[in-house]
């Protein structure tokens, strides 16, 4: 008896002292791995334009694209240096969890159950976003109420599902919900009237909508019934990989803060740097691009690696409004994803 406790007592302390059991991940586990691949693996959506798209010739584009291209650049000094896995809704979170990606960033909702049951953890909002309601114009509805008995086009393993019931469910609407797998299927399934309604997180609205053989003939009805935080996510259990995909986020925002962009950071860089030598100068910014302490090396990056996410990538409102982002792609105004400072709830935690 007496021993069975010693021994209990001794794997709690050396579980305590190297703070993590046999099946997490070592903290440099997954910055490791990748530098080791030479090549950092995304999963991203099947085809979404504003998040993930490749066009005819292979080139992916996207937010969420470019936010992986992002993590490449801090990671390698090389945005090229990351290959894309396109992953349905269904199967994402076990591909991360099983690592066959490094990071998930693929229109995917932060949720309470997703950062404790499912084994992965949510970096940072790259897109604040909303579920809404498409609807053919013909069907002569302008809102939501008047849906009682509607037939409900959606995908798998989404929060999309689970919403839209909760929705009708406390409105006191009757509905049939039909879930598919791939957003293609529920997007030509509605266009071909098997549904009265397509839902989904606004901005995928958006996208499908462009595809549709008359996008007219469609209208988002005025309601948004949810809170759609859409984040990249790593696995559990390696807090320097959790870093890497938080502050690529925090860096693009920061850099639009404080007006550094792709075509003007090597000025500025010039810049700063001949005032640095005269210990003058913009310390924020003279921080940010590497000029002064090494605020890489805790964290297992090079010095310079927000200069390259901006140099090589672009601060966030860049890849918002490339062409195959949000506002390019889509033509969404930055609403909630404008910066803190112009309203919007897109705000760089301090590089200090
Ligand atoms: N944000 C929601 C929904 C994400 C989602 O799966 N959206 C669909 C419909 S817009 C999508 O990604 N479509 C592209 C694809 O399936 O590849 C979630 O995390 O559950």
């Amino acid at each position: 008896m007496k021993s069975l406790l010693g021994g209990a007592v001794s794997a709690l302390v050396f579980g305590l002292a190297f703070g993590a059991t046999a099946a997490q991940a070592a903290p440099g586990d997954t910055l490791r791995e990748v530098k080791a691949r030479g090549e950092l693996v995304c999963g991203v959506t099947q085809g979404l334009d504003g998040f993930s798209l490749q066009d005819s010739e292979g080139n992916y584009g996207g937010l969420d694209v470019d936010y992986c291209r992002a993590v490449a650049a801090a990671v390698f000094g090389d945005a090229s240096k990351v290959r894309f896995r396109p992953l349905s809704s269904k199967e994402r979170f076990e591909a991360l969890k099983s690592g066959e990606v490094d990071v998930l960033a693929r229109v995917t909702t932060w949720s309470l159950s997703r950062d404790t049951q499912l084994g992965v953890i949510f970096a940072a909002t790259n897109f604040y976003d909303g579920q809404g309601m498409l609807v053919p114009t013909s069907l002569g509805v302008t809102s939501a109420a008047e849906l009682d008995g509607a037939r409900l086009c959606t995908n798998t393993g989404t929060t999309t599902e689970l919403n839209i019931t909760d929705y009708f469910r406390s409105n006191g609407l009757s509905f049939e919900l039909i879930a598919f797998e791939k957003s293609d299927e529920a997007a030509s399934a509605y266009e071909a009237g098997r549904c009265d309604v397509y839902t989904s997180d606004a901005s995928g609205l958006a996208a499908k909508r462009l595809t549709f053989a008359n996008p007219s003939e469609h209208v988002l009805l005025p309601e948004i019934i949810s809170k759609e935080p859409l984040a990249p996510a790593v696995r559990q259990g390696d807090e320097q990989w959790l870093n890497v995909a938080r502050w690529t986020h925090f860096a693009m925002l920061n850099a639009e803060e404080l007006g550094i962009a792709s075509g003007n950071v090597d000025q500025i860089l010039e810049e700063q740097r001949a005032l640095a030598a005269g210990s003058t100068g913009n310390q924020e910014i003279q921080r940010f691009l590497g000029l002064g302490d090494d605020f890489g090396a805790a964290f297992g990056l090079p010095k310079d690696w927000a200069y390259q996410i901006v140099k090589q990538v672009g601060n966030y409102g860049e890849i918002y409004d490339a062409p195959r982002g949000p506002g390019g792609a889509l033509g969404l105004e930055r609403g909630l994803n404008a910066l803190w400072t112009n309203g919007g709830l897109q705000y760089g935690i301090p590089v200090r």
